[in-house]
């Protein structure tokens, strides 16, 4: 049934929701019924004890030991200590009320070589992990790879290597035998269009007032041939990674992909530029998800990038292509913004003007709408029947008041606007079966170290107290009621 999107002012909103009793919410108003309201993590932002019981050497235990790649030299050496606190972290997320939690895997702690022999020690942490969040009520939403790779594996090529994909197939069906009997998500890799522009090349990126770069480990600059050959290893080891957690999985376990799809924005909200918008999506996501979703790279990339596009097989089609149960994505902002236009592509960019409202990130443009249009597109482009908002979030400057509180007005201002068009989404009858909030709590912001706060929960590093901000009771108050509070 496809429900109309209500035209009520906030104000009856608000009452409306609350009013009713339970069992009869207005559903132009409020979110699915079931519906997953999650938060998000990553091992190495959170979990600390690097080198603890057998675990292996990432990458990023190298880079951010390199003296003058991350704000402050901050490692993740003991991040939120959450290793040996994550009892503590549990209760805190059924204290909000979320029922789902997006968590990743270290790939070192669990084959510290990469391959070869497993450590148990590194099992078991997540396998305590999984036991305590269903004690707790929340479901386990596992993502196999945040970026942290073996060292071991870095120094054969890392992704410049075909055999990584192999590698990651083979991890990843391990982690499904071993955890499918209690977790039932998977998602296979974190935004690869992130991972590789920022980790192997250096990602540039158009924000207001000028260009900012970013960088992520290992902190390579790579030509563009290498560059799209990495982007081809990184959707093949999605596909290997989907074959492998389907057929040692146990029945009704579901994997797909969590990427930070690139967003088109229609400024304009009629049909000519909607399409525009849906058209730059397809082709700014080309490497990305539009090769897992549709099997081909466009012929718009395969042009553009010429004697540099990816050399490939059919069969490596096959592979990346594998059928997935959801589409995850990480929405934080228009990626760029488009109206419709004459050109061949049938689009035009329109840059960020220079007073465009940003957040604490320098990335971070500010563009609620996005959480509408990110899910509608993916629906419309590749009919994905399942949706999850696997990030979302902003980070501020948080400070601790004298009444011990934390007051993140402009957080609680953000999510109320985000939120508010991804209930659009859903009223629309786009299929979005739950939302991560980005993050838990503060934590290891990868090159800005810890002074770029996500959370909705404050930590303090020195003592890792951990104090729910204003932020965190807006949230709870928004699944509560199952609807924007
Ligand atoms: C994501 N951008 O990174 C990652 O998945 C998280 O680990 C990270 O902490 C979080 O978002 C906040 O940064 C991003 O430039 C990095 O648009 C850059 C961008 C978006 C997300």
């Amino acid at each position: 049934m496809k429900i109309k999107h209500p035209v009520t002012s906030s104000y009856s909103h608000a009452k409306s929701v609350r009013d009713q009793p339970s069992n009869k919410l207005d559903t132009t108003q409020t979110f699915p019924r079931g519906f997953y309201w999650g938060v998000a993590t990553s091992a190495y932002q959170i979990e600390g004890a690097w080198n603890e019981d057998g675990k292996g050497t990432s990458i990023w235990d190298t880079y951010t030991h390199t003296p003058g790649k991350i704000k402050n030299n901050d490692t993740g050496d003991v991040a939120n200590d959450h290793y040996h606190r994550y009892k503590e972290d549990v209760a805190l997320m059924k204290d909000i009320g979320a029922n789902a939690y997006r968590f990743s895997i270290a790939w070192p702690r669990i084959f510290p070589e990469g391959t070869g022999k497993p450590n148990p020690k590194g099992l078991d942490f997540y396998s305590r992990l999984v036991d305590e969040l269903k004690g707790a009520g929340v479901e386990p939403f596992a993502t196999l790879y945040h970026w942290d790779l073996p060292q071991t594996l870095q120094d054969k090529g890392g992704w410049r290597s075909r055999e990584i994909p192999k590698a990651f197939g083979d991890y990843a069906g391990y982690m499904a035998e071993k955890l499918s009997d209690r977790v039932k998500h998977f998602f296979t890799i974190n935004e690869f269009h992130t991972f590789v522009d920022m980790g192997y090349q250096g990602y540039e990126s158009q924000v207001g007032g000028g260009t900012v770069t970013l960088e992520i480990a290992p902190g390579l600059k790579l030509p563009p041939a290498e560059l799209n050959q990495i982007r081809h290893h990184a959707v093949l080891a999605h596909g290997f990674a989907v074959q492998a957690v389907r057929a040692q999985g146990k029945k009704n376990t579901k994997c797909g992909p969590a990427e930070n799809i690139n967003i088109a924005v229609p400024l304009i909200e009629s049909s000519e530029h909607i399409k525009a918008a849906e058209v730059a999506t397809r082709e700014t996501n080309a490497p990305y998800l539009t090769v897992m979703l549709e099997g081909k790279y466009t012929e718009a990339y395969l042009k553009t990038t010429g004697k540099d596009a990816p050399k490939f097989t059919d069969d490596d089609l096959k592979i990346i292509s594998a059928v997935v149960d959801f589409v995850g994505i990480n929405v934080y902002r228009p990626s760029l913004y488009v109206v419709a236009s004459n050109a061949p592509t049938g689009y035009q960019e329109v840059p960020f003007n220079a007073s465009h409202p940003k957040m604490r990130s320098s990335w971070h443009v500010i563009g609620p709408e996005s959480l509408y249009w990110a899910p509608k597109f993916v629906q419309s482009l590749w009919n994905a029947k399942e949706i999850y908002i696997t990030e979302n979030g902003c980070a501020a400057d948080d400070k601790m008041a004298e009444d011990s509180k934390v007051y993140d007005t402009d957080r609680v201002m953000f999510l109320r606007n985000y939120l508010t068009q991804l209930q659009r989404a859903t009223a629309d009858g786009v299929p979005v079966k739950g939302y991560f909030q980005w993050s838990l709590m503060d934590n290891f912001e990868w090159s800005a170290g810890y002074g770029n706060r996500f959370g909705i929960i404050y930590v303090d590093f020195k003592t890792q107290k951990r104090t729910p901000k204003l932020s965190a009771s807006f949230y709870r108050e928004t699944i509560r009621c199952n609807a924007v509070a």
